[in-house]
């Protein structure tokens, strides 16, 4: 047996060295833009992801609506083929066909009290807020925000100057005057205000406009009236149906395909590479998973337009206890990192990487990108938003979302470990809980804000200057103790120093 050199080590035994921070550098300057797929040196990719994060392909994860959400911050997801060819393919038309804009209800409400049904309305339907405009229509001068006791007390950056008589819930509250129906509309997706009332000289509540996501509620049937642009996509495929599944995702509108497995290191992957390199050579494809330079030059060779790396570290993953196979996931991504930079050089192509599973921090998520990670895969950071399919669900006093592996008895995607032809299967994934977040698009901009924070500290403005740039070192035992001890004192739990 080879022993392969080195230990093999997680991103929790390692922190980042602060560089020298410049005016150039501030966190506002740092920009997270990252290439997706395979280019030519000195070239832009063809997809670029303004902010690195990419939903993980599984059932629990990536529907249409968290691949909606994930699109408009900046990322992208691969929705997963643990389904149907023909619901895949419906997936990724969803998301294509989805309407940035507005809806407007089709029924005209004529309540006696538009204020009182109005507040009823945001009761009934979870809204929050609503806002109101003067003359009736979509387009007329925006004249009041309603929004409810909880909302307000939460959003102070609303400065809403009229909150006493707004809780009264008997008159309109004056927000914000005089805007336009595009900026209302920036208010409905970056404000995320659910729900623009259109009210009439009289007061009359004329129509609703809602947020497109709620297009599908049932007590609002709706026309889409002001589409925008066409969000990304991405979707999974396995090396067992691809001949049917791929040619349904590309027709769909699928933007780039991944191939999906627990090792990827494998004839069959490169076997469907090359058939879908002949077959569609326009769409990119990526494949793995690997962890080390070997097996990357084997999926760069045979045609990946990028490479997932990452075997056994995910929060619902037991391959290791199962097969004994896998390795820390930094030891394989500076391994994957150093093979793809030498592969540029001698070839002149750039074949991006993804650091995919494991990453328990947003610090680990700059670790990943620092030793050369050009975006992140993640699964339980998607599991816990309202976006994601798992079902909420109360254990004790705190409130959870289902979460559930690939490889578990649950998911039963069993092509995607390539067990053999006995059909003895065995869990390679685990079934569970993880804690509800709410909201994804407030999450990322949070996880945002830390990594431009600590690329700024490292004195990095580019992904690619952190890449080359950052310096990380080992942590002792003893240091990582430093560490917990903040964690306890601020969890009320200090159990672990005198
Ligand atoms: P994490 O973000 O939850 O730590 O890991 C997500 C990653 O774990 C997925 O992108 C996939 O590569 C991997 N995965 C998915 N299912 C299993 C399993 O059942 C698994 N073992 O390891």
């Amino acid at each position: 047996v080879e022993i392969v050199p080195g230990v093999s080590r997680t991103f929790n035994e390692f922190l980042l060295l602060p560089n020298r921070t410049t005016a150039e550098c501030t966190p506002a300057k740092v920009d997270l833009g990252t290439p997706l797929v395979r280019h030519a040196v000195g070239e832009p990719s063809s997809i670029r992801l303004s902010a690195p994060f990419t939903s993980a392909i599984m059932q629990a994860v990536s529907s249409p609506r968290l691949a909606v959400a994930l699109a408009r911050s900046g990322g992208l997801s691969f929705l997963h083929h643990n389904q149907s060819v023909e619901h895949q393919a419906d997936a990724v038309r969803f998301v294509k066909n989805f309407k940035a804009g507005f809806v407007v209800s089709d029924t005209t409400v004529r309540p006696t009290d538009p204020l009182r049904h109005l507040v009823g309305l945001m009761r009934t339907t979870g809204h929050n807020t609503a806002a109101v405009t003067e003359d009736g229509t979509p387009h007329g001068r925006f004249v009041g925000l309603v929004t409810s006791r909880d909302f307000h007390s939460d959003r102070h950056d609303l400065d809403l100057p009229v909150a006493d008589r707004m809780r009264t819930a008997d008159t309109l509250t004056c927000g914000k005057e005089g805007i336009t129906l595009s900026e209302a509309n920036t208010l409905l997706w970056e404000d995320r205000l659910d729900c623009l009332p259109v009210v009439d000289g009289a007061g009359h509540l004329q129509h609703l406009v809602f947020r497109s996501d709620y297009a599908d509620h049932k007590q609002f049937p709706g026309a889409v009236v002001d589409a925008a642009k066409r969000f990304r996509v991405g979707a999974g495929v396995n090396t067992h149906d691809y001949r049917d599944r791929v040619p349904a995702l590309v027709a769909a509108g699928a933007d780039v395909l991944c191939l999906d497995s627990s090792d990827g290191y494998s004839d069959w992957q490169a076997e469907a590479l090359r058939w879908v390199k002949r077959e569609f050579p326009e769409v990119p494809i990526g494949a793995g998973n690997v962890v080390d330079g070997e097996a990357f030059r084997f999926l760069a060779d045979a045609g990946a337009d990028f490479v997932k790396v990452g075997i056994g570290g995910g929060s619902i993953c037991i391959t290791r206890d199962q097969k004994g196979i896998g390795r820390g996931q930094a030891s394989a991504v500076m391994d994957v990192a150093e093979a793809r930079d030498a592969h540029a050089r001698a070839t002149g192509e750039y074949v991006p990487i993804c650091s995919d599973g494991g990453l328990l921090h947003d610090y680990h998520m700059a670790l990943a990108l620092a030793m050369g990670a050009d975006f992140v895969m993640m699964g339980r950071y998607f599991a816990r938003f309202d976006q994601s399919p798992g079902k909420k669900v109360r254990i004790g006093g705190s409130v959870f979302k289902e979460y559930w592996g690939e490889g578990s008895s649950r998911a039963r995607n069993w092509q995607r470990y390539d067990q053999g032809e006995d059909k003895l299967h065995f869990e390679e994934g685990v079934d569970g809980y993880v804690p509800y977040v709410g909201d994804l698009g407030d999450a990322l901009a949070m996880t945002v804000a830390k990594i431009k924070a600590t690329m700024a500290s490292c004195g990095a403005a580019t992904i690619p200057v952190f890449q080359s740039t950052a310096r990380v070192t080992l942590v002792s035992e003893q240091s990582y103790q430093e560490n917990a001890a903040a964690v306890a004192v601020r969890d009320n739990a200090d159990t672990t120093l005198d």
